[in-house]
């Protein structure tokens, strides 16, 4: 357990690897989850990991096997791949070196071992991240256009209950420039599970920006 004015701490200091601002929850508290890897042991997820982010195929089973010593509840190798997916990216994307982000590690607990070996990694792949980071983010479908309209349907094929409200969006993305039109028909209960998913997506954006 980390001591309750420790965390009340770290929750109000800003981190360069997270874009200055203050650390996610569930990254605080996924750190002592690496600790419970030896250092060296890290060192070689961290490499699966990179893999994956650099576009190859992250091998599972080497996780399991280097992670077979360290008690883990199930849950907890998702989570160490996740927490380490976002340490390593997010460092990448603010362009935070590899000593600034020992320190800021080792600050959020990260035993120095530890923050030594997630670095070595993140130093030697640092580049070729980022340059992945920027050919996905030119990748990402943009939207120009978008416009609604809602219709109470008297009856209809697709709906339960007649007299619901239908929304009906025409969104027009553009995919490497060209438009491509996307119409959505969706029930009022569809369209709050868009809207949703679709805060989650930005929350988990602006924790990467
Ligand atoms: C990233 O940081 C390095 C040195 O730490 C600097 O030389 C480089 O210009 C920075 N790149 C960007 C895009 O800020
Ligand atoms: C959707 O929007 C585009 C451009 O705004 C328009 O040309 C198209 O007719 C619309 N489609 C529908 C089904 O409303
Ligand atoms: C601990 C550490 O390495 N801090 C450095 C972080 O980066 C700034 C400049 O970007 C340095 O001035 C710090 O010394």
């Amino acid at each position: 357990m980390v001591p309750l004015l420790i965390v009340i701490q770290l929750i109000l200091q800003r981190f360069r690897f997270c874009g200055d601002l203050d650390c996610p929850d569930w990254v605080l508290a996924e750190i002592s989850t690496l600790a419970r890897i030896s250092s060296v042991k890290l060192k070689l997820i961290c490499a699966q990991v990179l893999k994956e982010q650099l576009g190859e195929k992250i091998d599972y089973e080497k996780i399991l096997k280097l992670t077979s010593d360290a008690r883990f509840e199930s849950g907890d190798i998702k989570a160490t791949v996740s927490v380490l997916s976002f340490i390593l990216s997010s460092a990448a994307k603010h362009n935070v070196s590899s000593d600034n982000l020992s320190s800021e590690l080792q600050q959020l607990g990260l035993p120095k071992e530890h923050a030594a070996s997630l670095c070595r990694s993140y130093e030697d792949k640092q580049s070729a991240l980022q340059e992945t980071l920027r050919e996905s983010s030119l990748r990402l479908t943009r939207m120009s256009s978008l416009s609604w309209r809602v219709d109470q349907t008297l009856g209809s094929s697709v709906l339960q209950n007649v007299n619901e409200p239908l929304v009906h969006l025409n969104l027009s993305l553009a995919d490497a420039d060209l438009p491509r039109p996307v119409t959505v028909t969706l029930s009022a209960t569809k369209l709050r599970v868009l809207l949703t998913e679709l805060k989650q997506a930005l929350e988990m954006m602006n924790a990467l920006n």
